[in-house]
């Protein structure tokens, strides 16, 4: 018998393709506000340091091939057609939901590329599919809302902090730390009972446990320009402090993302590691999960647990 068809939009955040598509990037991510020359170039100086553009585009698409792959090898009663939905750049998300339409697909099932549930996060995706599926009277989509906490997800990340923190010598390990981070969102999320900085932390000490990694945090990185508090502590700062605090090896473990992209290759690989290399102490930071086999089976686990709730 021939397998129904179902839609798999994978949600991601986007990335300039080319330099032209900066400005525009920008703006869409400040909600239209068209940034100044200011933070343009700041902006520009940064992806120049990465190497010009990030990676995040085709890292993106290679994460999402490889769902939709190992999706089709798994399941037996379904053919999944992949669309890609932007946040900050086409193709948005809109426009993956309307070509789905276009394509006759009736039902879908919805991921997006990042772990931490938060209302500006993974329910701004999810709120744009189903305000788009609405509108057009397009499929029905069943979205996945979180995996902060799903198996592979963690043993991803704890095999390999695990194995860097084996490497070192007892002495060493005593005086080492894991900073676990996200993205840091502006403060006022937590008056709304917002779970973003719960799941982190059930994250970090999930993951720590399984390495067996006594000496943790959790901390924030890449806060935004708007004037307003933003979740604290930063990393570059907390490093200073855990310093103080007799820690010399800090491993950097960003589990907010998943690709390496500019907030990682940047805001962990360079400005963490100024801070580090000016105090004298060791700079670490597992490789990102990217498409490891065992992030796209989890990535599959999770979309057809969620399936399987929404059918
Ligand atoms: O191009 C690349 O390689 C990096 C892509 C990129 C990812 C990413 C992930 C997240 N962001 C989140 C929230 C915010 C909030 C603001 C904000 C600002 C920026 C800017 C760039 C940028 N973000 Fe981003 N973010 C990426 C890129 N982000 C560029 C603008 C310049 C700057 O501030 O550095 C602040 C908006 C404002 O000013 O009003 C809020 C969250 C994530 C993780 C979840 C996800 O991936 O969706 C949350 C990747």
């Amino acid at each position: 018998m021939a397998k129904k068809m179902k839609g798999l939009l994978v949600m991601a955040y986007g990335t300039p393709y080319h330099e032209d598509d900066l400005i525009p990037y920008y703006t869409h991510i400040r909600k239209g506000r068209v940034p100044t020359d200011e933070m343009i170039e700041d902006l520009r100086s940064r992806y120049e340091a990465i190497g010009g553009i990030s990676p995040l585009a085709r890292i993106t698409n290679e994460q999402a091939e490889a769902l939709l792959n190992k999706l089709n090898e798994t399941e037996d009663d379904y053919e999944y057609k992949l669309y890609l939905g932007l946040k900050h750049i086409a193709p948005f998300v809109e426009d993956a939901v309307a070509q789905m339409k276009e394509d006759g697909i009736e039902e879908a099932v919805s991921i997006v590329l990042a772990p931490h549930y938060s209302t500006f996060s993974i329910k701004s995706y999810n709120g744009r599919a189903q305000a788009e599926t609405t509108r057009i009277n397009g499929p029905r989509i069943t979205s996945v809302e979180s995996w902060y906490d799903a198996p592979l997800f963690i043993q991803y990340w704890s095999q390999h902090l695990e194995h860097a923190y084996k490497r070192k010598t007892e002495r060493e390990q005593q005086q080492t730390i894991v900073i676990f981070s996200a993205h840091s969102l502006p403060e006022k999320i937590l008056k709304h009972g917002d779970p973003y900085q719960e799941q982190l932390e059930t994250t970090a000490r999930l993951m720590a446990e399984a390495a067996s990694i006594p000496n943790y945090t959790i901390g924030w990185q890449s806060e935004g320009n708007t004037g307003e508090p933003w979740l604290g502590p930063d990393v570059q700062d907390l490093t200073e402090d855990l310093y103080e605090q007799g820690y010399r090896h800090f491993i950097y473990a960003p589990v907010g993302f998943v690709s390496d992209h500019l907030e990682v290759l940047y805001d962990n690989d360079y400005e963490c590691k100024v801070v580090t290399d000016r105090l004298g102490a060791t700079y670490e930071r597992p490789p990102m999960p990217n498409t490891d086999p065992l992030f796209i089976a989890m990535l599959s686990d999770v979309v057809l647990q969620t399936q399987a709730r929404g059918n």
